[in-house]
């Protein structure tokens, strides 16, 4: 009911973190594009195959000295897996305990997505995605989140051998995406969904420019060798960009949606990593993902503050200098100076720069198992962690399964109606 929204818009109001002034508004009237990063992990950031880079290009992003990367940042998805991610990107709420939030909720719930958001402010918006529109009922829920334009396979020319796995190869899709993208009037957002890199990790002979790793684990081995394929992908897109002069207009946003490599491959991220074996908490810091920020102008660096998906819509808020401080969002600014680092899985289990919780043990941050060592103190603060955790979960849960943002709208934003949008392809 519209009580429980009052009463959840009372606990974010009182918890909310503060804007940092140094940055807020630095992006503003920029060109914005998502870069999505299928299955990709943090710890392929500089990984090497027999001294070789796997991910050059990626790397050479992330080093630059206009970028602005997070090397504690989670994905924090559940079984919605991409579209748990694409939930919490552009909604700042996190995917359901169980099942694809888009596929229950995306056609029929109110929203108040960042497209719409920014659509409102004069931006064009755009989805690109070389799979089918009506996987994780993106063709629906697109239009709920204020997406003008969603461009998914039927936009492309699928010629034999353009497609592997779930669509589109990554370079022919984004070679594809530019003759769309450069029409969209300016300032734009849009979001590039990649899907090369998904189990089970095979691409075409003449795509494979790296050698597989040697595990043993044929799930797993491949995974480097579609990474590079994407790597070269996203620098091939990348010099598009500089070269029609959009680098310098944009903030690129990139981002790995999840992990590649399940919990069940125990003994091939051991070796992955050169470790004997792995503990929960090894698996837990595997959960990281990229995730970076970059603009013309922006002080670069690697920002070490814990984090996760949860948090990017408000952080890109705060850049592209939007109100703030009356919207429904469950994380916090990643750029805030004090904010809240509890990060916090759809399990209810959490990781943060002092205590985590993986099931019922709780590990300090060396990864040392603590929970029948902690002081009075810590004990405490452990609860409140844990309780904070379940807090922002079961209220994500409370404003999805209620639809309860139908009965909230900050004063500036107006209801998205999904009928102004219509995906359908017209002939040219
Ligand atoms: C499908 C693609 C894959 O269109 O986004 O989704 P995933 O299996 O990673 O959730
Ligand atoms: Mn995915």
């Amino acid at each position: 009911s519209s009580k429980d929204m009052d009463k959840i818009l009372t606990y974010l109001k009182k918890h909310r973190a503060d804007t940092n002034m140094a940055y807020y508004g630095k992006a503003k009237g920029k060109n914005v594009i998502i870069f999505h990063l299928e299955s990709f992990q943090q710890f392929l950031i500089n990984y090497k195959v027999n001294d070789e880079e796997v991910t050059p290009n990626i790397n050479k992003f992330y080093a630059d000295n206009n970028t602005l990367a997070f090397d504690n940042f989670f994905n924090q998805v559940g079984q919605g897996k991409t579209s748990d991610a694409e939930t919490m990107l552009e909604n700042s709420l996190f995917g359901l305990p169980s099942g694809s939030a888009m596929t229950t909720y995306g056609t029929t719930n109110t929203f108040e997505a960042l497209p719409a958001i920014l659509n409102q402010q004069g931006y064009a918006t755009a989805a690109f995605h070389g799979d089918v529109g009506s996987f994780w009922n993106r063709d629906n829920t697109y239009k709920s989140w204020g997406y003008q334009y969603f461009f998914s396979e039927n936009y492309y020319q699928v010629k034999s051998g353009y497609k592997i796995g779930y669509g589109l190869k990554d370079k022919i899709f984004l070679k594809q995406s530019t003759k769309y993208l450069e029409q969209l009037p300016q300032p734009f957002y849009a979001k590039l969904i990649t899907v090369t890199n998904h189990y089970p990790y095979e691409i075409d002979k003449k795509n494979q420019a790296i050698e597989k790793t040697t595990t043993g684990d044929n799930t797993v081995d491949g995974y480097v060798q579609t990474a590079r394929y994407l790597d070269q992908a996203f620098g091939e897109f990348i010099s598009y960009l500089k070269k029609t002069g959009l680098y310098d207009k944009t903030m690129i946003v990139v981002y790995g949606d999840h992990y590649g490599i399940s919990n069940n491959h125990k003994k091939a991220i051991a070796q992955l990593l050169g470790k004997k074996s792995v503990t929960s908490y090894d698996l837990a810091m595997f959960q990281k993902v990229p995730f970076m920020i970059h603009m013309p102008g922006l002080q670069g660096g690697i920002n070490h503050t814990y984090g996760g998906e949860i948090d990017v819509m408000p952080t890109l808020m705060d850049l592209l200098g939007l109100k703030n401080t009356d919207t429904v969002q469950l994380g916090n600014d990643l750029l805030a100076t004090k904010r809240n680092q509890t990060v916090i899985f759809r399990n209810g289990d959490y990781v943060s720069p002092t205590y985590s919780k993986i099931g019922s043990t709780v590990y300090n941050n060396k990864g040392q198992v603590v929970t029948k060592k902690l002081t009075k103190a810590q004990r405490k603060s452990v609860a409140q962690k844990e309780a904070y955790a379940d807090k922002l979960l079961s209220m994500s849960d409370q404003i999805i399964t209620g639809d309860l943002l139908r009965f909230y709208q900050p004063k500036w934003f107006t209801k998205v109606n999904k009928s102004d949008y219509n995906y359908k392809k017209t002939e040219a």
